[in-house]
């Protein structure tokens, strides 16, 4: 059968208020460029009738700004679902601007399957980009993948943003397969970062296929440079990991590394590729930088597997203008698979993400400022955290010029437990948590991450309860974050005022 050309426009007329979207990619990268626009146009369209249009949000991970940023603008999100990045989604989330929206902050590899048990509701469209599609239903994903198999096999109407700007030679590139449902599932035949066990396209019953051609640029920006505070904490990170090889915690031939996304992460692995104690390792992550392609060229890293080619427009003209070398060096697979708990236990990932708090015990914050206002959410780096052969968080010491110390006597808002996290980075140095009781791990912290500047005054917190296995004193755990509501700045503390 011949397959169904349409306009854009054409395209979101078949969306209809209340409707729930599974939109393709992860971070900007492979994610719809043109539809939701005109979605949100249609909503605006509607709503100025005094009509209510809004739609259910699924998508892999963060979106571009055609999809978060047009709609959240338009008021058309109903709910928003796993993980985003934008200022306008953030806001309506927040209640800050705009009705808000509902947002429900989960693990990445786990929406698939949340989706497939029936945990979430319909999914009544799929919008997916492509590089490629076939009259038999061939779906050829672009440079993110995200949760498009399920998306697109769930969906009554699959819209595919066949874009030009990206070469059908990408072909080839994915692994592309969903997980059976319990009590069925087999393990999963991944046990190298480099094995395969899906298909490279996305079969879809072509009827329900209508494809609308596009010829839009990735909206890529490219990092900050590396500054110091970064650059240390990425030596810090290098430093320690050879300093565990000549331990022996690490094997001499390494282990597959995972990195969270942003300017810190690049900057982990700058690090480690020039490092020449280092050798040349392994990436199974979710989210493939910069750092990654330059390395891979380098031959530093061997192999990456992951869920979105994240890389700057500049680089990844580079990419495509390349593929018979990157080809067999770079695997782009579901986020079920490349954030899956069973392969990160399985290879011994060591698991590198950011933190926004860190308290003296070892917990971390990842989502919220001041424990309220939500930041990105939990992305992917909880299906790390809990089961990596060694689990990492990074974090400038401070944030807003030094007014915020990052160390914390107790997190805000809990993501990540003491008992997941066992080791922190900041440009001060490296607290190994493994194996140390809470009085200890305080030591590590404070001694080695917190700035100076507040080291005195999380001392007075800890000395205040002498007894307890943990010394939480529950009247004063939040004097940091109430000194900063009031004054704006953590560093008038006092704890002293708490001794008995
Ligand atoms: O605010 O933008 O207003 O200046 O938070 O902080 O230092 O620029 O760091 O961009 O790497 O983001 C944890 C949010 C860090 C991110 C987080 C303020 C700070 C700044 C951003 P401004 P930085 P980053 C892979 C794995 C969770 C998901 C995850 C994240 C802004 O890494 O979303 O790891 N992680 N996923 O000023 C108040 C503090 C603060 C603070 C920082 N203690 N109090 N504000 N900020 N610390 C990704 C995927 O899953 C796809």
């Amino acid at each position: 059968m011949s397959l169904k050309f349409i306009s854009a426009q054409e395209a979101a007329s078949l969306v209809k208020h209340n409707d729930n979207v599974g939109f393709s990619g992860f971070t900007h990268a492979g994610c719809p460029k043109v539809v939701p626009i005109e979605i949100a146009k249609l909503a605006e369209a509607e709503h100025a009738k005094g009509n209510p249009f809004k739609i259910g949000m699924f998508t892999g991970a963060s979106t571009g700004e055609a999809i978060d940023g047009y709609l959240a603008r338009a008021n058309a999100v109903k709910f928003r679902t796993p993980y985003q990045t934008n200022k306008d989604m953030r806001n309506a989330i927040n209640k800050l601007e705009h009705e808000p929206v509902p947002y429900f902050d989960m693990h990445l590899s786990l929406l698939a399957q949340e989706l497939r048990y029936g945990f979430l509701g319909n999914v009544d469209v799929a919008i997916v980009e492509a590089c490629d599609v076939t009259e038999d239903g061939q779906i050829v994903p672009t440079t993110g993948v995200g949760i498009s198999p399920t998306v697109c096999r769930l969906a009554k109407i699959v819209i595919v943003e066949l874009n030009k700007q990206v070469p059908a030679k990408l072909r080839g590139i994915h692994d592309l397969c969903e997980l059976q449902d319990p009590p069925h599932r087999s393990p999963i035949g991944i046990s190298s970062p480099q094995d395969r066990i899906g298909k490279e396209y996305i079969q879809v019953d072509p009827t329900k296929i209508y494809v609308v051609e596009t010829n839009v640029e990735s909206d890529g920006g490219g990092f900050a440079p590396v500054d110091e505070v970064t650059a240390k904490i990425g030596e810090n990170v290098a430093n320690f990991f050879v300093s565990e090889m000549k331990n022996g915690r690490i094997p001499a031939d390494f282990l597959p590394i995972q990195s969270g996304v942003g300017n810190i992460a690049n900057a982990v692995l700058a690090a480690m590729g020039s490092n020449d104690e280092i050798p040349k390792f392994n990436v199974y992550t979710e989210v493939i930088q910069d750092a990654v392609i330059e390395l891979i060229r380098k031959g530093k890293i061997k192999f990456a597997s992951g869920c979105s080619l994240t890389v700057s427009n500049e680089e990844l003209l580079k990419v495509f203008a390349d593929l018979d070398f990157f080809k067999d060096k770079i695997v782009l697979r579901p986020s079920e698979l490349s954030n899956n708990p069973e392969i990160v236990r399985r290879l011994g990932i060591i698991g590198i993400n950011t933190a926004i708090e860190v308290d003296v015990f070892g917990n971390i914050n990842s989502t919220h400022i001041m424990g309220t206002n939500m930041m990105n959410g939990i992305g992917g780096s909880g299906d790390f955290t809990r089961s990596a052969y060694m689990s990492i968080f990074v974090t400038p010491s401070t944030a807003k010029n030094g007014d915020i110390s990052a160390i914390v006597p107790k997190v805000s808002h809990e993501d990540h437990s003491e008992h997941s996290v066992k080791i922190v980075v900041s440009e001060y140095g490296v607290a190994d948590l493994r194996g140390k009781s809470p009085r200890q791990r305080a030591k590590e912290i404070i001694e080695n991450c917190a700035h100076p500047d507040y080291r005195e005054q999380l001392w007075d917190y800890v000395k205040l309860q002498e007894k307890g296995h943990t010394p939480q004193n529950i009247y004063a755990c939040y004097e940091f974050h109430r000194e900063f509501m009031e004054k704006k700045s953590m560093k008038g503390a006092d704890f002293k005022k708490f001794e008995k």
